[in-house]
């Protein structure tokens, strides 16, 4: 039986706490955030969204919204889940501020 002072994953059985860590460190969850395709939201609004939300620019920007318009969805960046969180938020916030239909989701890596 192992000694409970050289192992921490056994219960100490006389204050009765718990003690169980994990040995290996767990890299985060990783989200792209992504841009969706609709008929009327101008392309100049999606490139000034793009320029604003995602730090790009002009011509990074327009290739983006352009893919995003031929193909329907496209990927803005990839963030932690808390960071890609605020972005969508700021991009829907943007758009319904505007009366634009743009949307924009999130998906795990
Ligand atoms: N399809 C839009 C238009 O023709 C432009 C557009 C591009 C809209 C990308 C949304 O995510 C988008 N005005």
């Amino acid at each position: 039986m192992a000694d409970k002072r050289n192992n921490p994953d056994q219960q100490d059985r006389q204050t009765g706490v718990l003690t169980k860590t994990r040995k290996k460190t767990r890299k985060p969850h990783m989200f792209k955030v992504l841009l969706m395709n609709d008929d009327y939201t101008p392309m100049e609004f999606v490139v000034y969204v793009l320029e604003k939300c995602f730090s790009k620019g002009r011509e990074e920007a327009t290739t983006i919204m352009l893919h995003v318009h031929q193909r329907g969805v496209g990927v803005c960046g990839v963030y932690s889940r808390e960071i890609a969180e605020a972005k969508v938020a700021q991009v829907l916030d943007l758009a319904h501020r505007h009366e634009h239909p743009l949307q924009c989701t999130m998906e795990q890596e």
